[in-house]
C-alpha cells in the first residue's frame, strides 16, 4: 500500500448547510494544528494540546476582528478520523460565520476539500479498507433501517475479513505452488494435487455463497421496485391507497383511471418497497392511454418484483401472463387476486388473497413481499453479506479464475497455469479491501461522497 504523502491541509464544513444549533468545520493535513492555533485565542495554544482534547476561544479574521466563539476539538495523528492531525471547530450555526471561518483559514494556506476527501485520506492511510470506506457513504444515505444495518455491518468489518481471510488462504494454496515450481527440478511436491483441489474449491464456494447474499444486500442496501400490473379496473390504485394509508392516486370504476405511472416508497419493517402503480394493461384506440400501457410495460421490465393483479370477477388471463414473462423473469412474479370481500373462489388461484377495500389478507402480502424480495438469506447481523455491486462483480471475477484454477488442477496442467489463475482471483479480491485499485476507481467512489466526509 502506498503511503499518503501529500503535504496539503484541507478544510470543509461537515455539517448541513443551513442555520442550526452548531456548524462544524473540518480541517485536516499536516500543520493543520499549527494553522488553526494562528488564528485561535484560548487559553492555551493548540500546539501544546494533547489529542482528543476540546478548546475554548476565539477566531479572528483580518485586522483582528472575532468571527465567533468557538470549541475546537484536537485530533492528532495518527488516532483521527483520517489519520493525520486534525480539528474540529465548532462554530454557533450562522452559515455567514462558516463562510467567514473557511474563508479566513483559506488566506492561510488551506484549500477546500474535495467531495468524500477526508474518508479517501482515512483510506489512503489504513484507517479504514475500501468496503468500510464505501459503507461510510451508505450510513450517511441509509434511508432504512434496514440499509442502517447493513452499512453498519460492512463498517464494522464482516465483509472485509470475510474477504481478507479468503484472500489469505488463497495466499498460502498459491505460494505453495510457486515454491514447487521454485524447485521444479528436484520434483518437489508441496501440496498434494486434491488436497490443492479441495483447498480452491472450498474458497470458490464460499465466495459463491458470498455472492448469492447480494440480491438481499440490494434490497437492504436499494430497496426492493415493485411494480403493481393488471387488467384496467382490477384494483391496482386501491391497492396501492390502501398500503400507503392514504388516497394517493385516482380510484374510479371507469377502467382505464390511470395513465402515468405513480411511484411511493413503502416501508415494512425496515426494508423500503418503491411501489409503481401503473396503467391497466390492455388494447386501446386512447393515444394517451396506449402511452400509459407503454410505461406500465416498462415498470415491469424494471422492477424486482411484480404483482400480477386480478379480482375474483375477471380471473387471470393467460394471454396477459406470457406477456408479462417476455418482460421479466417468471419467478419475480406474484398473483394476487383483490375484492375477496364481494366473494371467494376457491378454484382461482394465487399467492395472495387481499381487499384493498376491507384490508382483509394485507398483512399476509406484506409477508409475501418480504420473503420473495429476501430469498432465501439466512441473514442475521454475524454474516458478511454483499451490498455493493462494485464488490459483486469482483466476486464474481474471482470465482470465474478459480474455476480455470480447478480446471487445471484436474488435468494436472503445469503449476504455472494454476499459479496465474490463482493470482487472478487473489488480485480481483485485493481490488475489493482496495489495496489494488486504480486510482480511477477510486476517485470514481470518493466522488460519490458530500463534502465534508
Ligand atoms: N369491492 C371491492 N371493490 C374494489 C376493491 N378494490 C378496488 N375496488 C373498486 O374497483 C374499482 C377500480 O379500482 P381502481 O383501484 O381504480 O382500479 P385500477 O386497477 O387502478 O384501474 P385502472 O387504473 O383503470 O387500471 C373502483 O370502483 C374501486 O372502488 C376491493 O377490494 N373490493
Ligand atoms: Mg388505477
Amino acid at each position: 500500500m502506498k503511503k499518503y504523502d501529500n503535504e496539503d491541509v484541507i478544510v470543509a464544513q461537515a455539517t448541513p448547510n443551513g442555520v442550526g444549533a452548531i456548524s462544524v468545520v473540518r480541517v485536516s493535513g499536516p500543520k493543520s494544528i499549527e494553522i488553526v492555533d494562528s488564528v485561535f485565542s484560548g487559553k492555551k495554544k493548540l500546539i501544546d494540546s494533547p489529542t482528543h482534547t476540546i478548546h475554548y476561544g476565539n477566531i479572528t479574521g483580518e485586522n483582528g476582528l472575532l468571527i465567533d466563539d468557538v470549541l475546537v476539538s484536537v485530533f492528532r495523528s495518527p488516532n483521527s478520523y483520517t489519520g493525520e492531525d486534525s480539528l474540529e471547530i465548532s462554530t454557533h450555526g450562522n452559515p455567514l460565520i462558516v463562510e467567514k471561518l473557511i474563508g479566513n483559514l483559506l488566506r492561510k494556506g488551506i484549500r477546500l476539500a474535495e467531495p468524500g476527501e477526508f474518508t479517501k485520506r482515512a483510506f489512503l492511510n489504513n484507517r479504514l479498507d475500501l468496503i468500510q470506506a464505501e459503507a461510510v457513504a451508505d450510513l450517511i444515505n441509509a434511508r432504512t433501517e434496514a440499509s442502517m444495518r447493513g452499512a453498519r455491518n460492512q463498517l464494522d468489518g464482516l465483509l472485509s475479513s470475510k474477504v481478507d481471510s479468503l484472500r489469505n488462504r488463497l495466499l498460502n494454496s498459491s505460494s505453495l505452488i510457486e515454491l514447487e515450481l521454485d524447485f521444479a527440478e528436484e520434483e518437489l511436491e508441496f501440496i498434494e494435487n486434491s488436497e490443492l483441489r479441495k483447498a480452491i474449491e472450498e474458497i470458490k464456494s464460499e465466495i459463491t455463497l458470498l455472492l448469492r447474499s447480494f440480491s438481499f444486500g440490494r434490497v437492504i442496501r436499494d430497496g426492493v421496485n415493485v411494480a403493481l400490473v393488471g387488467k384496467p379496473n382490477v384494483g391496482k390504485s386501491s391497492l396501492l391507497n390502501y398500503l400507503l394509508k392514504e388516497s394517493r392516486a385516482i380510484v374510479s370504476e371507469i377502467p382505464g383511471t390511470t395513465r402515468d405511472v405513480i411511484r411511493e416508497d413503502l416501508n415494512i419493517d425496515g426494508f423500503l418497497f418503491r411501489l409503481f402503480d401503473t396503467a391497466g394493461l390492455r388494447l386501446t384506440e386512447d393515444k394517451i392511454e396506449k402511452e400509459g400501457v407503454q410505461r406500465s410495460r416498462l415498470a415491469v421490465k424494471d422492477a424486482d418484483l411484480v404483482v400480477l393483479i386480478s379480482d375474483v370477477e375477471t380471473g387471470f388471463s393467460k394471454e396477459l401472463f406470457s406477456e408479462l414473462c417476455t418482460l421479466t423473469d417468471e419467478k419475480r412474479i406474484i398473483k394476487l387476486v383483490n375484492k375477496i370481500d364481494i366473494k371467494h373462489d376457491p378454484d382461482l388461484k394465487a399467492d395472495s388473497y387481499v381487499s384493498a377495500r376491507t384490508g382483509e389478507g394485507i398483512d399476509k402480502l406484506l409477508e409475501t413481499l418480504k420473503s420473495r424480495a429476501m430469498g432465501d438469506s439466512g441473514y442475521n447481523e454475524k454474516t458478511a453479506i454483499v451490498t455493493n455491486i462494485r464488490h459483486y462483480y469482483a466476486l464474481k471475477k474471482a470465482v470465474e479464475f478459480l474455476e480455470n484454477a480447478i480446471i487445471s488442477v484436474s488435468q494436472r496442467l503445469s503449476g504455472e497455469f494454476i499459479a496465474v489463475d490463482l493470482r487472478n482471483a487473489i488480485d480481483s479480491l485485493s481490488e475489493i479491501i482496495g489495496q489494488l485499485t486504480s486510482e480511477d476507481v477510486l476517485n470514481n467512489i470518493f466522488s460519490r461522497f458530500c463534502i465534508g466526509k
